[in-house]
């Protein structure tokens, strides 16, 4: 007589429920809360991406809602070269997890994940794919929210220009990361490359400028208070014609977030900063520091 076998189905398969990311989530004694927090410009899949900082952020910080204001995913340099290390996955782990712990997520596709906006409308895992959204701050101020490609006539018009500048930059990034492994080696705090080399070249500075004033300007004929955006990889806040320009800034070089308190008083988290700040108030890792 034949013996049935049982497959045990769902036995090997992983499920997200049960699943665990490889660097298990910190135990923090208390997260710093927020009403929002907004972030972008993550640019998973590629070298680019301060996974780690970006994971120790979400191990300190929640909020009632959070916004993913495009560029999470890169979906050009993946298309190029396939690269996804764990702790890539271990971030995507931690955003549905949030969603899962009752956090309200919106995502907001940019132009690197554009292949997502054709899912514009729907909601996977708890999280709202949409192209943009108004959110409405505690202080009652209306904020349109968008990844901020659209006013970026380059990347609209001239891809393959685009793509130039893309080289360009992944070199820049490159540099970027030697500079700071080369810092870490002699326990110097991160240090951001492009951030300076931004302040300096003029026509970056007219670059960011004039995209920051083209935005707050589209908002404003919208009817709104403010804006928030992403895609320059520049973090920003600045009053323009009666409009609150925001820019949380990118997790490649400057490692920001823009959030919201309980009282609608906005704020742009520089997080190695934070990090430093951090090491600063253990005196055990200050001595251990001295000693090495
Ligand atoms: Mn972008």
């Amino acid at each position: 007589m034949a013996t049935i076998t049982r497959i045990p189905f769902d036995a090997d398969l992983p499920d997200f429920a049960a699943s665990q990311p490889s660097i298990p989530e910190k135990t923090v004694t208390e997260r710093r809360q927020y009403r929002t927090v907004w972030i972008s410009d993550v640019h998973l899949g590629t070298r680019g991406c301060n996974a780690e900082m970006l994971i120790d952020f979400l191990d300190h910080v929640d909020s009632e809602t959070m916004y993913l204001v495009g560029d999470i995913i890169d979906g050009w340099k993946m298309r190029r070269k396939f690269y996804w290390p764990e702790a890539h996955n271990d971030i995507l782990w931690r955003l549905l997890k949030r969603a899962k712990r009752g956090t309200r997520m919106v995502y907001i596709p940019g132009n690197h994940d554009e292949m997502f906006r054709q899912f514009t409308g729907l909601h996977f895992g708890g999280v709202d794919i949409v192209r943009r959204a108004i959110h409405e701050t505690a202080d009652g101020r209306r904020l349109l929210v968008l990844h901020g490609d659209e006013f970026d006539a380059i990347t609209l018009s001239h891809k393959w220009l685009a793509h130039l500048g893309d080289v360009a930059y992944e070199f820049m990034m490159m540099l970027n990361r030697w500079v700071n492994a080369w810092r870490r080696t002699f326990n110097m705090p991160y240090w951001s490359l492009s951030k300076h080399a931004k302040a300096k070249v003029k026509n970056a500075v007219e670059f960011i400028s004039n995209f920051e004033e083209i935005v707050a300007k589209e908002a404003g004929s919208r009817g709104v208070d403010g804006v928030v955006a992403g895609h320059i990889h520049t973090a920003d806040y600045r009053r323009i014609d009666g409009i609150d320009y925001y820019n949380d800034g990118d997790w490649v070089e400057g490692c920001t977030a823009l959030v919201e308190h309980f009282d609608g008083r906005m704020e742009i988290l520089h997080w190695a900063d934070e990090i430093a700040a951090r090491d600063e108030e253990t005196p055990a890792d200050a001595s251990e520091r001295r000693a090495a």
